[in-house]
């Protein structure tokens, strides 16, 4: 994570921004949501919503699925790029999930109750009966394979490949850069902006762009005609191109335009 140095943590991805340490437990700060979102149980956690609208409700029905336990607890943060890529894939999948926010400007996730379902103090994490997993790319690959259908992955082993290659470059060359201008710019204020690494990811994603914008020539979606974890994985940081204040090519802009406009992503688009 990449943020700037002596900034005071405000947001949902920080990094190693330091900020006041609350003396709340985990428990207290991590605030319990039901998403339900198209099974008509329940609606998702409002994006933003952090205080007034969410609040503890019951668990979750049993998911049905091949891997899948009773409930599927998901730690996140509204404001979270990484959290997103999750909630993406829930809502596509419509995999009944109890969201549960982390009070990342309150530290919690350095508390100790927060650190057992991700040692590293970061969100998304999942917790399914006592089971935990973190990395965004880990747990949407995990729901892939408990929860196939419906599919966000090709059926060949060809496609699968592909949408490997895709998010694994998608955190190298994109996400990475990315968050080294999207930390300042969405939580910072312009003085505190550090400018020069703002440049060189700025320079990197560019390129990165222009290696995309061949390989998405003539195609919906990033590994073909259907939406998979490849877009799911670029959907957060496209969002935010006109804040990254790049240059994208015309296939790109056009792809970018749909992944933006699927319901997944505008129903978990961050506040700011
Ligand atoms: N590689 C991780 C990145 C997760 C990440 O950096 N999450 C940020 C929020 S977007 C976070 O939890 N930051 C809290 C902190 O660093 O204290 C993933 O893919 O899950």
């Amino acid at each position: 994570m990449v943020s700037p140095r002596c900034a005071e943590r405000r947001d949902g991805c920080g990094g190693d921004a330091r900020g006041k340490r609350h003396h709340a437990s985990a428990g207290g700060d991590v605030r319990a949501g039901r998403h339900g979102a198209r099974t008509g149980a329940a609606p998702a956690v409002p994006v933003g919503a952090r205080d007034a609208s969410i609040v503890a409700v019951p668990p979750a029905s049993p998911v049905e699925s091949s891997g899948g336990s009773a409930v599927l607890r998901v730690y996140y943060h509204p404001l979270s790029t990484f959290s997103q890529r999750v909630r993406i894939s829930l809502l596509e999948k419509d995999i009944p999930a109890e969201l549960v926010e982390v009070d990342l400007p309150g530290r919690a996730q350095f508390q100790p109750e927060y650190l057992s379902k991700n040692p590293y103090g970061r969100v998304p994490a999942i917790d399914e009966d006592g089971w935990a997993l973190y990395e965004s790319t880990a747990i949407l690959e995990y729901l892939e394979a408990t929860r196939p259908s419906p599919p966000l992955l090709p059926p060949d082993p060809r496609g699968r490949a592909r949408v490997a290659m895709h998010m694994k470059l998608c955190d190298l060359e994109f996400s990475g850069p990315a968050r080294s201008i999207l930390v300042p710019k969405r939580f910072l204020p312009k003085e505190q902006w550090i400018v020069e690494p703002m440049e060189k990811a700025r320079a990197k994603i560019d390129k990165h762009l222009s290696i995309l914008e061949t390989e998405i020539q003539g195609k919906e979606y990033l590994a073909g005609d259907r939406f998979t974890l490849a877009d799911v994985c670029y959907a957060p940081f496209l969002q935010f191109l006109p804040t990254l204040e790049v240059t994208p090519g015309p296939a790109i802009r056009s792809w970018a335009g749909r992944v933006v406009e699927r319901p997944s992503v505008r129903e978990t688009r961050p506040a700011r």
